[in-house]
């Protein structure tokens, strides 16, 4: 009697003998075996995009962070800068008629950059073999005064010009899109002036980026973890964009191509939660 109920009790909680024709009461062992299944299916998709993530983004750091300096002392040496090279084009003055003090300004600050806020300036750079032909943004704070806030400020070599995310919030998510043709120049460095760097006051009081998602042509490619400073900020890249260059027919008939720049952190800034972005420029390959 005890032996039947044990059977009974085994057939109804599923603890049926492997080697019996399988029948509804196998249902408990197929589940688990489903389970298994799934559970392993799950582990492998995990593991495989752990690993293709991996594989495909770069966590970047600086190479470089060249401090800017815009303090009144800054803007007063450029301005006898200007003065100089006015009267040395006009003849009024000389190199050698010059005191020490006053070629060290002019070899300090040059003479291919227009004032200040020029950031690349009148000489040879990268960008005399082209650069992106448009920058666009998912969003931007409204003008305010003389002031605008447009994508266009953040590829404008423009230090004072900011382009400031337009959404509530501190713009997790917002992004900065530059397209490229086919024939630009390939790029090798990617140079951020984060924040709002017109005046210090104006950079404390917005809010800076700490980290940013790099796509290009929509595909991930890097995060750039900035630092919070008023400067050039360098990251080296493997060269971007095409490297098949001596058929310009062929090269021209490629698409365009697009680095995307997303806010995925921030710097909270002391009045507000914009966030801004003063300039992503490049350095590269192929020109001259
Ligand atoms: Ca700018
Ligand atoms: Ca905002």
């Amino acid at each position: 009697m005890h032996a039947l109920v044990s059977l009974n009790l085994a057939r109804k909680y599923g603890q049926y003998p492997f080697s019996t024709p399988c029948n509804h009461r196998c249902q408990p062992f197929e589940i688990q075996t489903s389970y298994m299944k799934t559970t392993t299916i799950i582990t492998a998709i995990i593991f495989h995009t752990l690993i293709t993530y991996g594989q495909e983004i770069k966590n970047l750091h600086p190479t470089y962070v060249n401090v800017l300096d815009f303090s009144d002392k800054a803007k007063s040496e450029w301005s006898h800068r200007d003065n100089l090279l006015s009267q040395l084009s006009s003849g009024k003055l000389d190199w050698d008629s010059m005191t020490s003090k006053e070629q060290g300004l002019l070899e300090k600050y040059g003479e291919v950059y227009e004032d200040i806020w020029d950031i690349v300036g009148g000489g040879c750079s990268w960008y005399c073999g082209g650069g992106p032909i448009k920058v666009s943004a998912s969003s931007w704070l409204k003008p305010q005064g003389s002031n605008n806030y447009d994508p266009k400020n953040a590829h404008d070599l423009n230090y004072k010009n900011a382009w400031i995310e337009g959404v509530s919030g501190y713009g997790i998510g917002e992004q900065l899109t530059y397209t490229f043709s086919a024939t630009a120049p390939r790029i090798t460095e990617i140079i951020v002036v984060n924040g709002y760097v017109k005046s210090e006051a104006a950079y404390r009081n917005n809010s800076r980026v700490k980290q940013i998602k790099v796509y290009l042509n929509d595909k991930p490619y890097a995060i750039l973890n900035l630092e919070d400073k008023i400067a050039n900020q360098g990251f080296k890249v493997e060269p971007i964009g095409n490297s098949e260059r001596k058929d310009l027919d062929n090269l021209k008939n490629k698409p365009n191509w697009t680095l995307k720049f997303e806010i995925l952190d921030v710097y909270k800034g002391l009045k507000y939660d914009d966030v801004a972005i003063s300039e992503i420029y490049f350095d590269g390959l192929d020109v001259h």
